[in-house]
Order: structure tokens, then sequence, then C-alpha cells
């Protein structure tokens, strides 16, 4: 039986920072409370010199009540004794974006195709997650493939958050993110 503790989740194994670089284009997203990141969400994920995972992300935000906008934001992954398992530092390009430091942890990747990623915020007293953010991210713009759907499928059901996404549109709203390929 299900138990939905989050030290019980599973992760991926063996988890390949260079093989996840790139580019991630997220396709379906849980919300936290608190909501940042709307749509049109991009992450390139890079390793630098030293092996240090960093990010940059954009996408649209709201921001100080309700007012919309384009984000260019920025990260950095600090690593635990599971390879899978990261503490994420994010800020933004200007000061009214979100910054955090948040749980990054990669429930499963075939590093070609999609990737689940978790976070939980707050735990519950019972050890559920109170408040949590989820991505399903993939490499391609228009979605999974359909061979990856159940898959994916799947991994929400094991972190609990099965019937919790909505679709993350790619419409070309996005933030200039020229500065991506630099
Ligand atoms: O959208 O409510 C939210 C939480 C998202 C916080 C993370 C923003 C920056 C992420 C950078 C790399 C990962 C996509």
């Amino acid at each position: 039986a299900q138990d939905c503790q989050v030290s019980n989740i599973a992760v991926k194994e063996n988890f390949d920072k260079y093989k996840y670089a790139g580019t991630w284009y997220a396709v379906a997203k849980k919300d936290p409370s608190g909501l940042f990141l709307l749509d049109n969400i991009v992450a390139n994920y890079f390793v630098d010199e030293d092996g240090r995972m960093t990010a940059t992300a954009s996408g649209r935000v709201i921001v100080l009540n309700n007012w919309e906008t384009c984000a260019n934001m920025f990260a950095s992954f600090d690593e635990t004794s599971d390879p899978a398992k990261f503490y994420l530092k994010y800020w933004g390009a200007a000061a009214y974006l979100q910054s955090g430091y948040d749980d990054y942890w990669v429930i499963d990747t075939d590093y070609d195709n999609y990737a689940v990623h978790y976070a939980c915020r707050q735990l519950d007293t019972d050890g559920t997650c109170l408040d949590g953010y989820s991505f399903i991210f993939s490499r391609h713009p228009n979605g999974l493939r359909p061979e990856d759907q159940s898959i994916v499928t799947q991994k929400k059901q094991e972190i609990c958050l099965l019937g919790k996404y909505r679709r993350v549109a790619h419409n070309g709203k996005r933030a200039d993110y020229g500065f991506l390929n630099k």
C-alpha cells in the first residue's frame, strides 16, 4: 500500500547530471501554494568545470499580486549524499522575482525524452507533504511522446500527485531568453 511518506519516495538511481544537462520544457506542473511559474517554462541545465550543476530558466510568472510578466531565473544546485537529491537555490534577474531554497529531486528520467521532478517545501506532521510542487519536463516543446506517458503517469502516482497537475502551455509568450544560448 502507498503511504505517501516523503522519506519513502524513490528517486532516480545513479542519476547522471551530465546526461541531464541541456534544455528541458516543462509540459505539466503541480503548483505549490504561492504559485510562481505559470507557463512557457523552459530550463537549461549546465554542469560547470567544478562539477556543479547550474541552470537558467524562463517562464511567465505572477509577481506582486497578480501582475504577470516574463522572468529570467538563475539557479545553482547543492549536492547531497544521494546523486538524485539536490537543494535548488534560485533567484531572479530582477529583484521583484521570487528567490528560494527548495529540495530538487529527480524522480525519474531517461535523459533523452522525459524527466519527473519533485520538491516538498513543507512536511506535514505525519510525514506526508503539506506543500510541494513538481515539474514534468520533456526534451520536446510539444509534450511527452506517447510511449513515455505511462511511465510518467506511474511516477506521478508514486509521488502521490496523480491528478494534481495542470498542463503547461508553450505558445511563444516567453521571456527574452536569447541569453540561454550564450
Ligand atoms: O513555480 O511556484 C513555483 C515554484 C518554482 C520555483 C523555482 C523557480 C526557478 C527554477 C529554476 C530551475 C528549475 C526549473
